[in-house]
């Protein structure tokens, strides 16, 4: 039985991928910051599955540890601070998470079993402020936070220790991936959260930030696919996992009322103070090279992961 490491298993892509690999017959071991706390995306019979251990990802040689302890043949490294609201909050902490952590991974495999095929969550907040569109691996970098140029060092250790070190290690560059299991910070979650209240009686009104900003939104049960496909070739290589289409927040607003049989315009206030700076270039992936090379097509449409948000709300609340 092949066993696969998985950081930050307890959020919602490190979930999806758990759920995978447990179907692929994995074991499956997977870090978290506390073991005692519970998380809403680990079902109690996928928390009966997997191992759980603790990670403090400061530290080089609990990675070393767990490695020689856990054997495993797959890495996957979700754990990060990911909120977008939060980008340019603690700059430092991010540095340490999103990036310095990766190295130590890095080296810790290096040292243990340069066998090891790993994965790291790369995010399209490295192209910021873009410099072309749509956006693909040859696409220059140009960070526009802390969270992106965090990201963009973990990236460029990834392709440093491929090229230099010999190891199989890869980065997927991940636009935006929603599910019912986002956190409610997240522009996704929370309309669909907030218009299953309005709905039930529970609220009157939701307020956001720009409505016309746009993203190319996914499924992450999809994108967690992609990241398995990539492990599995004969050579690492980064990929874009995007859908290569976007879509604005008022969309995002207008399909999520509509399928409660409401219209968004009654209930959604537009507040300039929760807008972000201005993004002059759309971020929006090319997803070719993975389609191609890795036989892989998102399957959730954009519409039907917005209902299916909604719906999932809807029997939260009820
Ligand atoms: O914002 C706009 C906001 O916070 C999406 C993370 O996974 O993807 C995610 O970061 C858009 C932005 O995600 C509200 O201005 C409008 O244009 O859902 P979000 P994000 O910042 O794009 C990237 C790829 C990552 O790597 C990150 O880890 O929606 N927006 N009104 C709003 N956003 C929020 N959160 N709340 C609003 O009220």
């Amino acid at each position: 039985m092949k066993t696969a490491l998985v950081t930050g298993i307890a959020g919602q892509d490190g979930s999806y991928l758990a759920e995978l690999l447990l179907a692929k017959g994995y074991r499956v071991v997977g870090t978290v910051r506390d073991v005692h706390k519970t998380s809403d995306n680990m079902s109690a019979s996928l928390m009966s599955r997997v191992e759980l251990i603790e990670w403090d990802m400061l530290d080089q040689k609990e990675i070393v540890d767990i490695f020689l302890r856990n054997k495993p043949v797959e890495v996957y490294n979700y754990a990060a601070c990911s909120s977008g609201e939060g980008m340019f909050d603690d700059p430092v902490g991010i540095g340490e998470i999103n990036g310095l952590a990766v190295a130590r991974m890095l080296k810790a495999i290096s040292e243990v079993d340069s066998g090891i095929h790993f994965c790291q969550a790369s995010s399209s907040e490295m192209f910021g402020d873009a410099v072309g569109s749509p956006q693909s691996v040859e696409t220059p970098f140009k960070p526009r936070s802390p969270y992106g140029a965090a990201k963009l060092y973990a990236h460029s250790m990834i392709r440093i220790y491929r090229q230099y070190y010999g190891l199989f290690v890869c980065s997927a560059i991940l636009f935006n991936h929603e599910s019912p299991r986002r956190g409610l910070n997240f522009v996704t979650r929370k309309i669909a959260y907030q218009s299953a209240k309005i709905k039930l009686g529970l609220a009157n009104e939701l307020r956001l930030g720009n409505l016309d900003a746009r993203r190319d939104w996914g499924f992450a049960g999809d994108y967690v696919r992609a990241m398995w496909l990539m492990l599995q070739q004969p050579h690492a290589e980064d990929y874009v996992v995007a859908t290569g289409k976007t879509h604005s927040v008022r969309d995002l607003c207008e399909i999520a009322f509509k399928h409660l049989g409401l219209d968004y315009r009654d209930y959604v206030r537009e507040d300039a103070n929760a807008y972000r700076p201005a993004e002059p270039v759309e971020l929006v992936g090319n997803p070719e090279k993975t389609i191609k090379q890795l036989d892989w097509a998102p399957e959730v449409k954009f519409d039907e992961m917005v209902k299916m948000m909604v719906d999932a709300e809807l029997q939260k609340l009820r």
